[in-house]
């Protein structure tokens, strides 16, 4: 009889702890448990636990921009006669479509630290008019392609806080270069000459980047709300002695919940994007403006409109994501809206 006591008071903590935990899970098992489908690095595992994603992102461009400035195609040649450098004699991009399949694994280790690996491939298509320069014959277009395997992005995510209605995580990221980033085409000058792919239809960037980034998640009952910071830092220059630019991403979104396995979310991105360093030696500035080093740089405004749903263990998530705003450097093409799409188990 003396030992009832204590023994029920011990039932009953333990039992008022597994419903604290319970709640705690409940919030992170729901359609907003991941971040809008165009981030990653925002959410940990179990330990033991695996989970399987393959992610889908598109960037649509049409047209180009000088600073904040929209140019047509032929103000876009003629442009590059006196820009500094001098560009777009051999011929200027018009459009493009950079698509991206990403295969993403993530396993939780421990309470506070996950690992993850994402295998990319992209598959890159760019369209162009020819320049005044141009044997093949100026006004022209011609279509160029480029796909296969990007740099692998591996890391490590620890939690660095966490209480019942919060995550902080820090994303101890990096990339490989697997990229190819030299092949060649002849289709600018109608199969006359031979010339490397200029950087942006480069399938890596051809040097290890650090890639850290934090993130913070705050559940409500009716939703949640995220931050986070994120950045690709290439480290030192690649074998053809440039390096991309540096990458800064800083996001803010909310996640409505319609019921625990559907959610909808509005996001804002601000991208800075620095120019390149270094040259490669055939890249010849003259020719076309993704060739300029200094003409890779600007910052761009992003709209995020998603949906998420959680179908028996399956997430769905969509995200289509439009560019408010576009400053960049020298002439570029500009970005006019993304779409990312996501499909992930846990197990
Ligand atoms: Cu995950």
């Amino acid at each position: 009889m003396k030992l009832r006591m204590p023994i029920r008071l011990a039932a009953l903590i333990v039992l008022a702890l597994n419903v604290a935990s319970q709640a705690d899970d409940h919030m992170r098992s729901r359609a907003d448990k991941h971040a809008p489908a165009a981030l990653m690095g925002d959410h940990i595992h179990d330990p033991g636990e695996w989970m399987v994603e393959y992610k889908y992102m598109n960037m649509y461009m049409d047209g180009n921009r000088a600073g904040s400035h929209r140019l047509s195609d032929a103000e876009s040649v003629a442009f590059g006669a006196s820009s500094d450098p001098v560009t777009n004699r051999g011929a200027s991009p018009t459009a493009m479509t950079h698509e991206m399949h990403m295969l993403h694994l993530m396993r939780g280790i421990t309470e506070d630290i996950t690992l993850y690996t994402m295998i990319m491939m992209p598959s890159i298509t760019m369209d162009h008019i020819r320049g005044p320069m141009n044997p093949a014959g100026p006004g022209t277009s011609f279509t160029t392609h480029n796909s296969g395997f990007g740099d692998l992005t591996i890391g490590a995510l620890l939690r660095l806080y966490t209480d019942v209605d919060d995550d902080v995580i820090f994303n101890l990221g990096a990339s490989l270069p697997t990229g190819d980033i030299f092949r060649t085409t002849s289709e600018p000058t109608g199969g006359a000459v031979e010339q490397p792919l200029p950087y942006p239809m480069r399938l890596g960037s051809g040097t290890f980047n650090a890639r850290p980034g934090i993130t913070w998640k705050h559940y409500y009952q009716f939703g949640s709300f995220g931050t986070q910071f994120q950045t690709n830092l290439p480290v030192g220059r690649n074998y053809r002695d440039y390096s991309i630019g540096d990458e800064f991403r800083l996001n803010a979104w909310y996640s409505h919940l319609i019921t625990h396995n559907l959610s909808t979310s509005v996001r804002l991105e601000n991208l800075w994007l620095t120019n390149y360093d270094g040259e490669d030696p055939q890249s010849t500035d003259a020719l076309i403006s993704t060739n300029v080093e200094s003409f890779r740089g600007g910052y761009s405004l992003n709209l995020g409109l998603g949906i998420a749903a959680l179908v028996s263990g399956h997430l769905l998530n969509v995200e289509f994501v439009p560019t408010l705003y576009q400053d960049l450097d020298g002439i570029q093409l500009e970005t006019d809206w993304s779409i990312a799409a996501s499909w992930s188990k846990s197990f």
